[in-house]
């Protein structure tokens, strides 16, 4: 069942939110109106390319850019030394920062362009800045770059043994840290007291986002009021802002991050990359605009990928089936440096997920970050939360088979129950509401689940293999508050921003600190701020993505836009509405304290005749002849709003396939997704961010993975190799939700942006696991390749 779009003009202001109204940004998007940031011409723009490590692991001896500063058009060529020359503009770290602490971290300098090591195939080595793009390329080859090549390490797994390369003298064993959550003792003690217990070792392969549009950048800078511009695809300009004044020395003051369209970014735009800055430094070297665009080719060699473990995973069940304990041990690959956020993901983004949506008594998990020749690894689509919730229902998959149990019957068996709620977990979070058994039981319905084994057994007496896969998600996102991430370890505060102003005419313009990148804000913030406001929806202009715009703010990711800057404009709208109370009660000379507000009017309460609507109070506001007296005049107001806790949006994911054992080809048969996000600011948006979530998802089970080669070079880095799911691939889903509001946001929200990808892979390999289970087989590594399912087979039935 698809939800059908709304015209919002036949939506009336009272149902405004929560509705299925179209997305106002689309026209723009589908028409090739949008304006994205290759799309910016500047008068006198020069271009930049960046010369990049060919190899995985390699010492620089000598860079000769001679050749190339000779070759047309070439304004200049710049590598390492230059950065710090006399001659150029300095002041700058020239390193990129990173963004979480850990206590154990062991950080390593990460310049933006590499002296004398290069540590991943694609790290910059020095950059041309020519009249046009096709000549800076050209002019690469006249780089000539000395390297010695050395032996590369890629897997986590073989960076932390004994005698790998090591990629950095400070990190002895390429450790980047060695963490821990929960409690181990008492989690020893369960296993040791189990009557069952299951274990599985796990691969969660590295991904690459493959954004739509590749990141790209144009600085432009004035030297008159030396005001820097930067126009590029950011999740979050303000950080950005902040992290780039750092590493190029510009003054935050005078630096303006803008971002025009972005086309997707699912975490890889969230980081602070070495290009981007490389553009502004050498804008304001050369004073005039500069800009670069991402080859797709770059974009595969160096946007940060995600995932990327290797675990073991244990479950431990006394002889009802009831889990007493859960362990893990995870290597997470880091990449050659440390990402911007990457010592969150997996670390408190992964561990605080390890119960699932279970009451378990005692959860350990232990994770060692490694350091490899492949790029900077950070946040992918669901960042830390897939791999938690990917190995919990793979543990549940085993775990049900272990006991002899119907595998809804071993889920609800330990579902945390209703009268649990708030939930505190043994990995330091509370789960703020839940209601587990409903979306169960819609997807039970939706699956047929009643006939589904019988059709199996029948199936397979005619040689079909069909198989079903559950995935009883959670996910923790709205990330905050404050106080709490920065004792975990973020350099930066985790509220969100905003502005809600009145013009005088009656209309609005809210601003927001996120920074939408094809969520639909637009459409959704509109909806909240014209419900608050009480005036039309057309009336609601939303603005984000501007440093210049917006006071301040703390971007798009991890699915806290709805919850934490959703939450922030009503917040500020309702400020918004105190003060227009007080205008209302001096036209309508009565006292504040008498004055209902409802929809958009100002009544004095038990007097219907006396009222005033907001849009003309606005006009008060700005004539300011007749205001209270000493009030400002103006109607506009701003907040800054920091949650009390994480959001722990939740659902049930069904697979039904059918595998041929044969091929090994996977069919579906059937998707259905049912997930509670709190209240809907609009369905039909939150129907579309679960479809591309399990697109995402099912992309990671059966067709996704970077692949590197011994020596570090990336096997798989164009569309030919890396396979992204096309439209073919995806199965028809069905798609329904329960509503289970936060109690702790003004709106009731959970998020919705990363569950589909968070939910789908596990329901996926466990109906594989489930279909193949005739051949021994209970699980396949991802990407379940026709190749893996069928060697999987073999493997089983071979060892028969
Ligand atoms: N929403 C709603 N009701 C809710 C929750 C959300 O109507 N209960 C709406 C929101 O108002 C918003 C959308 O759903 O319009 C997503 O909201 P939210 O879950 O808050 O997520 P964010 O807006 O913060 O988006 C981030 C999330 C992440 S982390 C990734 S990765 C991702 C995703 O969104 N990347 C995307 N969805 C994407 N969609 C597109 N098209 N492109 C990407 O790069």
């Amino acid at each position: 069942m698809s939800i059908e779009s709304l015209d919002p003009d036949e939506v009336s202001a009272a149902d405004i939110l929560g509705s299925a109204i179209e997305r106002r940004e689309d026209p723009a998007l589908v028409t090739g109106t949008g304006e994205y940031t290759d799309d910016l011409q500047f008068n006198n723009t020069a271009h930049m390319a960046v010369k990049r490590s060919q190899y995985g692991n390699a010492r620089i001896e000598s860079v000769d850019t001679s050749e190339a500063e000779e070759m047309p058009g070439v304004v200049g060529v710049y590598t390492h030394d230059d950065l710090w020359s006399d001659d150029t503009p300095g002041g700058g770290s020239f390193e990129l920062p990173v963004g979480w602490l850990l206590p154990s971290l062991n950080n390593v300098s990460h310049p933006i362009l590499v002296d004398d090591h290069a540590r991943y195939q694609g790290d910059a080595i020095a950059v041309v800045i020519a009249e046009n793009r096709y000549q800076a390329q050209d002019a690469l080859d006249g780089i000539d770059v000395s390297y010695e090549r050395q032996d590369a390490v890629t897997s986590p797994g073989e960076a932390l043994e004994d005698g790998a390369p090591q990629l950095h003298d400070d990190a002895e064993g390429n450790v980047a840290f060695d963490w821990e959550i929960g409690d181990e003792e008492k989690t020893a003690d369960a296993f040791d007291s189990a009557a069952h217990t299951v274990s599985t070792d796990i691969e969660n392969q590295l991904l690459i986002a493959n954004a739509m549009e590749p990141r790209a950048a144009v600085a432009r800078y004035n030297s008159g009021t030396d005001e820097l511009e930067v126009f590029m695809t950011s999740q979050n300009p303000h950080l950005h802002r902040l992290l780039m004044s750092g590493v190029i020395g510009q003054p935050e003051h005078k630096l303006r991050i803008k971002a025009p369209e972005v086309g997707g970014g699912f975490g890889s735009k969230i980081h602070h990359y070495a290009d981007e800055a490389l553009v502004a430094w050498c804008s304001k070297l050369l004073q005039r605009p500069v800009k670069w665009t991402a080859t797709r080719s770059e974009t595969y060699l160096t946007d940060a990928p995600g995932r990327g473990h290797e675990t073991t995973a244990e479950l431990a069940m006394d002889d009802t089936g009831r889990i007493t304990g859960l362990r893990v041990d995870t290597k997470a690959n880091l990449g050659a440096y440390l990402s911007t956020f990457a010592p969150a993901v997996p670390t408190y983004l992964y561990g605080t997920l390890l119960s699932g949506q279970y009451d378990i008594p005692a959860i350990y998990g232990h994770v060692t970050g490694a350091y490899t020749n492949v790029p900077p690894v950070d946040a992918y689509r669901g960042a830390g939360r897939p791999e938690a919730s990917f190995l919990v229902e793979r543990l549940m998959y085993l775990g049900a088979k272990e006991m002899g149990m119907d595998q809804a019957e071993f889920r609800r068996h330990n579902f945390v129950p209703n009268d649990k709620f708030p939930y505190e977990t043994q990995v330091a979070v509370v789960y703020d509401s839940g209601d587990y058994e409903k979306p169960m039981d819609k997807a039970l319905e939706l699956v047929d689940y009643e006939n589904f084994r019988q059709r199996q057994e029948e199936a397979r007496e005619e040689g079909k293999y069909l198989g079903i896969g559950f995935s009883c998600y959670i996910e923790a996102c709205g990330l905050a508050p404050s106080e709490l991430a920065g004792q975990l370890g973020a350099q930066a505060g985790l509220w969100e921003s905003s502005l809600v102003r009145f013009h005088p005419s009656g209309t609005v313009t809210a601003h927001c600190g996120t920074s939408g990148h094809g969520q639909g804000h637009e459409t959704t913030y509109a909806q909240i701020v014209a419900n608050e406001l009480g005036v039309d929806y057309d009336d609601v202009e939303v603005v984000e993505g501007d440093t210049d715009e917006i006071p301040h703010g703390m971007g798009t990711y991890g699915s806290r836009s709805a919850a934490v800057g959703g939450s922030s404009l009503v917040m500020s709208a309702r400020k918004l509405v105190d003060k227009a109370k007080e205008i209302a009660a001096h036209q309508l000379e009565a006292d504040p304290d008498d004055i209902e507000f409802e929809a958009g009017e100002f009544q004095v309460a038990g007097a219907p005749d006396r009222s005033i609507g907001i849009q003309a109070v606005a006009q008060q506001a700005y004539l300011a002849h007749d205001i209270p007296e000493g009030m400002e005049p103006g109607l506009e107001a701003t907040s800054f709003y920091d949650p009390d806790n994480f959001v722990f949006p939740f659902g049930t994911h069904v697979a039904i396939v059918e595998v041929d054992p044969e091929s090994g080809e996977i069919t579906f048969e059937k998707y259905a997704a049912v997930d509670d996000v709190g209240n809907q600011i609009n369905p039909k948006i939150v129907e579309g961010q679960i479809h591309g979530g399990v697109a995402q998802g099912v992309g990671q089970a059966m067709y996704e993975g970077a692949e590197y080669d011994d020596n570090g070079t990336l096997m798989t880095g164009s569309m030919q190799d890396y396979a992204v799911p096309k439209a073919e691939h995806v199965p028809e889903m069905e798609t329904e939700s329960t509503v289970t509001p936060s109690p702790h946001n003004p709106l009731g929200v959970k998020g919705v942006g990363e569950a589909g990808t968070i939910a789908a892979p596990q329901a996926i390999v466990n109906a594989v696991a489930d279909a193949l289970e005739p051949f021994g087989v209970d699980g396949v590594e991802m990407p379940m390749s026709a190749e893996n399912v069928w060697q999987a087979v073999q493997d089983n039935t071979a060892a028969d």
